[in-house]
Formats: structure tokens, sequence, C-alpha cells
């Protein structure tokens, strides 16, 4: 029996931690476990290639990379199951890294998994390289998520911890109730507030599929952690529900005791808090400590400072970039033991899919992100509703045929109306994963990165909605998901200044301009990053809805109104939306062009008579999606929207949303201020938005 004692040193407190004595041997089970010189001789490996990664590069992250190698060894080396030869492998382990400074930690492990080559570490943020700065999705090289804004990495695994259990409750396939999700977060992801509702949803869910590693440095960016906080994590985290353990994380025993402990949980997440040293091994030019400095967080070591590191890891300066022949061969030998492992655990799941051959076939669908046969004709929208009930006549039609999809709400479901979606589904928790709805609570970033990680998990189709002008607590996860192209559904309803008695706190006036931006960025892919729609009545709702589910490629945003919305003329056929923008009243050789979209777009309709009278022939178009229209031929868009004619937009956003659409000849009238408190009809009316003071409008710019 070994005992000893870990006396830990907290800036704000001093604590002596007793860890339990027990026998290192008597720990072996069937998984290979290494001695801890090896251990600590690979992780010492990883921290060489770390700092020699960021030296070549002149730029980078050494010291937490450096800190957190003895977790990710003890991770790879030991526990992570994964498939060598298939890294899609649908049951696979995930792990999901938060700090995406630490990229070189995450790259120099992979490579001894044989997924980056020696030369991809020396690329490392260079042009073109498959080593950039902070990782990119990359799962056939292992990278599950897109890291870098702190916080939101570790709540994409809660995500893809709830769609591992979804997936085992809808098809009981064996291979999902053993998978793992791993995540590793930071000082700077605890701090984020997006991790409070990421801690309270795991907790609450009791989600036992999932194990964080909390590198627990005590150093950040600009200052030790202390200067900004003095919060009890593990009280914080045990609060909501989770099962947490407090190491030594830079000592591999100590790291093994606790995966296992993690991995035998079954009632809640595990955190472990690995108290690790920034900067572990690193020395200055003189000889001298350079470990818990601030100053390894951002920058090379540089020059002599990182020769003596090097030589101090036992490493050559002269050669860093190696592998040595020890790490080597135990990395070999778990890739092969791996091999054999997983081997059983798919025979498992082969057996499985002989004994349930629908089920299998639904899961590789579903993996696929193949659809469903959905019967939209089958879907009748009364006439003259708002559109957010449209969107729930289509919620309510898809929970009927859609089964791996989930829907979740910021608290607002039956506001947003993405309750339609209980009409054939029951709401998740704790013991019904087979549910189809995520109450995620008054919680937009954190609902939108757990529905982001359930996409990213595959599998599953996820959906959220809010009000819109809450969209801005979304969007650093819509501008991730369009980053990574996930297909995630954004339901954004009470779309303008209509909400009224609200008052100008829930009117969205830049709102539809803000997200229209990302229509015109354009992903890696050379496709708009996010499509967005907003229908002008529920006969469009419908046909935005199916182009929406049809959208593999990028997320979706779908933009919904509060108030019932007058129907439209007779005739129209919506299957123009599939071109983003299409005729509602035809017109062949019109004075003027209306445009708008939404609610507007009736609005404009309702002013016709008035021009009639005055002998002004008007077409109307409505644009759903300028971003879906500019990828339409140059004749139809010019057909539609002629350079030069004289164009009239009218919006409840910022006159921006149009400013692309209306040519040179074109005016737009809009909203440029934040709204006001009163009934809406008022508002409409104050605001010059009723048909009357449109058409004075409009007749003022064709004259
Ligand atoms: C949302 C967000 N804010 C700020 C940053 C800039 N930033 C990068 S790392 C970091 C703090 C790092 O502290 P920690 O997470 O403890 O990493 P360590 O210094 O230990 O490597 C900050 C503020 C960021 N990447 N994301
Ligand atoms: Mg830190």
């Amino acid at each position: 029996m070994i005992g000893f004692f870990f006396v830990y040193h907290s800036p704000h407190s001093l604590f002596i931690c007793i860890f339990a004595a027990y026998n290192f041997t008597l720990c072996f089970n069937a998984m290979m476990e290494h001695s801890s010189k090896l251990m600590n001789r690979a992780a010492d490996n990883i921290r060489v290639l770390v700092a020699s990664m960021v030296e070549k590069a002149k730029s980078g992250h050494p010291g937490g990379a450096m800190g957190g190698a003895d977790f990710i060894n003890v991770l790879y080396s030991e526990f992570l199951t994964f498939d060598p030869k298939d890294p899609t492998w649908e049951c696979r382990d995930r792990f999901f890294l938060d700090p995406g400074h630490m990229s070189p930690m995450l790259y120099s492990i992979l490579m001894l998994c044989e997924r980056f080559t020696m030369e991809d570490l020396k690329q490392f943020r260079q042009w073109d390289s498959v080593t950039p700065g902070h990782p990119e999705r990359n799962v056939e090289r292992g990278i599950e998520n897109t890291s870098g804004p702190l916080g939101q990495g570790h709540v994409y695994a809660v995500g893809a911890a709830i769609a591992a259990k979804a997936l085992y409750a809808r098809t009981g396939n064996p291979g999902f109730k053993r998978e793992k999700i791993y995540a590793y977060i930071s000082d700077g992801g605890i701090q984020e507030e997006v991790s409070q509702g990421a801690g309270r949803m795991a907790g609450h869910l009791g989600l036992d599929n999932l194990i964080m590693f909390y590198d627990a440095n005590d150093i950040q960016l600009s200052t030790p952690t202390a200067d900004v906080t003095s919060e009890d994590t593990a009280l914080k985290y045990k609060a909501w529900n989770w099962n947490v353990l407090e190491i030594d994380g830079n000592n591999p025993e100590q790291i093994r005791k606790a995966l296992k402990a993690a991995n035998e949980e079954t009632a809640r997440p595990t955190l472990i808090i690995g108290h690790t040293i920034m900067g572990k091994g690193a020395r200055k030019a003189d000889g001298e400590s350079f470990e818990r400095d601030c100053g390894t967080h951002g920058a090379p070591l540089g020059g002599n400072a990182y020769i003596e590191t090097i030589k101090n890891l036992g490493a050559d300066p002269e050669d860093p970039f190696h592998i040595f022949p020890e790490v080597a061969e135990m990395y070999k030998a778990r890739l092969s033991e791996l091999t054999q492992e997983v081997e059983k655990i798919r025979q498992a799941e082969k057996k499985w899919a002989q004994e349930n051959p629908e089920k299998s076939q639904l899961l590789s669908d579903w993996f696929n992100q193949k659809l469903p046969e959905i019967p939209w004709d089958k879907l009748e929208q009364k006439p003259n509703k708002a559109t957010r009930d449209g969107s729930k006549a289509v919620l309510a039609l898809l929970s009927e045929y859609v089964p791996n999809m989930i829907v979740s709400s910021a608290d607002l479901c039956n506001s947003d109306k993405t309750d339609g979606f209980l009409a054939h589904t029951t709401p998740i928790s704790r013991t019904n994963f087979a549910g189809g709805f995520l109450q995620a609570g008054v919680s937009e970033l954190s609902m939108a990165c757990v529905c982001i990680g359930m996409m990213l998990h595959g599998g599953i189709i996820s959906a959220m909605g809010t009000f819109f002008v809450f969209s801005d607590y979304m969007k650093p996860a819509v501008r991730m998901a369009a980053l990574m192209e996930t297909p995630v559904k954004f339901v954004w309803t009470h779309d303008a200044f209509r909400v009224g008695e609200d008052g100008p706190t829930h009117e969205p006036v830049e709102q539809e301009a803000q997200i229209r931006l990302m229509e015109k960025l354009k992903n890696h892919s050379g496709k708009d990053s996010v499509r967005v729609f907003r229908p002008c009545n529920n006969q469009a709702a419908t046909q935005c809805w199916r182009l929406a589910m049809e959208n593999v490629e990028t997320p979706t945003a779908l933009i919904f109104s509060r108030q019932a919305i007058k129907d439209l003329p007779e005739g129209v056929d919506y299957i123009g939306v599939e071109k983003g923008a299409y005729e509602v009243v035809k017109e062949e050789y019109p004075d003027v062009i209306l445009l708008a979209s939404g609610s507007e777009v009736s609005t404009l309709v309702d002013t016709l008579p008035l021009l009639q009278e005055k002998n002004i022939k008007a077409r109307v178009i409505s644009c759903p999606s300028e971003g879906l229209f500019r990828r339409q031929s140059a004749e139809y868009q010019e057909k539609l929207l002629p350079a030069d004619a004289k164009i009239f937009a009218l919006t409840a956003g910022l006159p921006a949303t149009f400013e692309g659409l209306v040519g040179r000849n074109g005016y737009i009238y809009g909203l440029d201020h934040f709204g006001y408190s009163a009934p809406y009809q008022v508002l409409d009316d104050k605001l010059g938005f009723t048909p009357q003071q449109v058409a004075d409008k409009i007749i003022d710019f064709v004259k």
C-alpha cells in the first residue's frame, strides 16, 4: 500500500487534500495500464511537442496545454474508446475540448493516435494546414468540435450526452449505452456564464455518461484566477447534482482512478477538478522554473527558455519533433488494443442490428441525415393566423413523423409555440430520454449550444425556440453553428415592434439585419453560413419549415410573427419560397415594385387599392430569404427585381435589412429606433405602418 498526502496551496485558501491510500497494483483490470514512469514520459513528450509547435509557429498558447498533457495522455491511452480504423463510428466516445487555445495538446495526442502526422504539427497555425490556431471540427481526424470562444465547447458535450441517451432510448443499440462523452474545460470556461446553464441542465438530467475534466491551473490570460474569483467550484457543481472529484491533475495514477470512478457513476455527470501546473516542466533561459506563470499562457516560451524547457523534459532541442520510442510503442499497443476492444463492441452492435433490422436502418438514416417521408400536403394551415401558429402546426406534424428530432425552448414554448412538437412527444427528463422536447429553462445560449451539441453527436435533428429579440443571447452559438456547418434550426418568434405592449425591450428592430449579415457571410464550403427565412403567411411558413428540414448543410433561422397576419390574395404559388423571393401580386409592367418579408407583405398588399386610385401599378414581392434569392440565376433576379426599377421596400426592422435588394433607385421604409410600449395597432399608426400611411409614402416615392 502506498499512502500519500497531496498539499495544494490555492491563492485564496490553504487546504490539505488527503487522498485515500491505495495499492496501485490492485487497480489493474482488463484495460492496459501503464507505469507512472511511462505515463510521465508520454506526457512530457506531449509537452515537448506543444512547446515546439508554438515555438515554430512563433505564436500560440503553450502553458495550459503543457499542464493538461497528463490528463489527455491518460484519457487517450487508457479510456477513450474509438475505432482506429473508422473515426466516424457512431458509438465512439467523444472528446469535446472547450479551451481551443490548448489546440497543440489535442493535435499532439491525435498525432500519437495517428490522426495527424508530425509534419502536420510542424505546420501549426499556417495557411491551409490541418492544424489551425484553434481546432476546427474534423471528425475524420478526431476533432469533434470547433473551439475558441471559451465556454461553448463543454456545452456541446452536454448536448452530445443527451443525444447518446436519446438514441439509446429510441433504438436500444447497446453501443449508445456504453458510449461516454468527455469534456475538457479550463478556468476560462468555468467562468463563462454559459457554464451555468450547462451545469444545471446536465445535473438536472443526471447525465451519467458525461465526464468533464477541469484543468484548474489557477492562471488565466492576464491574471491568476484568484484576482477574479473566490468561488468554490466543487460546491457549485455539487449543488447542480454533479459527482465531483478533486485530484492532482498532473498525477497519472490519480487521473486514472478518477476516470474509473467517473466511468462507474450511474446517476450524475462527473466533474474531475484536476489541480494542474500551468507550463509544467517549463524553464526560463537561466534554467529557473517558468511554471505557474501567466507568461506561458499565450506566447512562445522563446529562445533559450524554450531550449532549457525541452532539455528539462528529456528531449533534444535539435530534434524536438520526435516521439520517444517507448511512447510510440505505448500508443501503438493502445491502438491495437482498441481495435480489438472496438471489434467486440461492434460485434454486439451487429447482433443487435440483426435482431432489430428496422431500428438499425432508421439509425443509419439518421446518421446520414436522411429525412423520413413527411406528408407536407397533409398540413392544413388556417388563414389569418400568426406565423408562430403556422410553425406550431408544422411542429405538430414533425413530432409525428420525425422520431429523431428534439425541440427545445428557453421557457417560452407556449409563446414561441414550439410546444406544437409536444403533440406527439413528451418532455425529456432524467427518466425519459425517449422524449422529444427539452425544456431548457431560461438559458438561451446554453440551449443553443446544447442543441448544437446534439447535432455534432449525430443522429439527432435539433430545433430551438425563443423570442427573436433574445436571439441576441444566442449569437455566439449561431456563429459557431455557422462555422461548423451544423444544421440546427433556430425558431425566433415575436418578430417585430408589433410585440406591442411589452415595449422596446421586447421589440426586435436590428435583429433581422444582424442575422441577415450571416446570410452574406460564406462558410468554408462556400455556402451562405446561415439560411434565414421570414415567411409572409402560413402557407409560406410551411414551405420555409420544409426547406429548413431539407437543409442539412447550414443552420436555418426561422422568423415568425406574434400577431395574426391578414391573408394574402388567392392563387399565390408558395413554392416560390424555394427561390428566396417570389411574386405575391403579379404585374408585368409595374410603376413600382413593392418588397417586404413577413407581415409587412400583407401591409403592402393592403396599399394596392389606394395605389390604384392614383393609377399606380405595383408588383408585390415577398422575400423570405435574401440569401437564397441571391443564389438564383441572374435572369431570375433581374426579372423579379430589375436593378433599375423603382423598388419600395417596407420593413419593421432597420432599413439596412433590405439595402442589398432595392437597387440604385430604391427606397426603404423601416424603423430607426427601438420602438415603444403600446398596443400594436397603435404602434402601427404612430410609427407609420398603416396601409394608408405606407401608401402615401409609396405615392410620394413614385412621383
Ligand atoms: C469567450 C472568450 N473570451 C475571451 C477569450 C480570450 N481568452 C483566451 S484564453 C483566455 C483565458 C484563459 O484562461 P484559462 O482558460 O485558464 O486557460 P490557461 O490560461 O490556463 O491556458 C482568454 C480570456 C476567449 N478565447 N473566449
Ligand atoms: Mg487556467
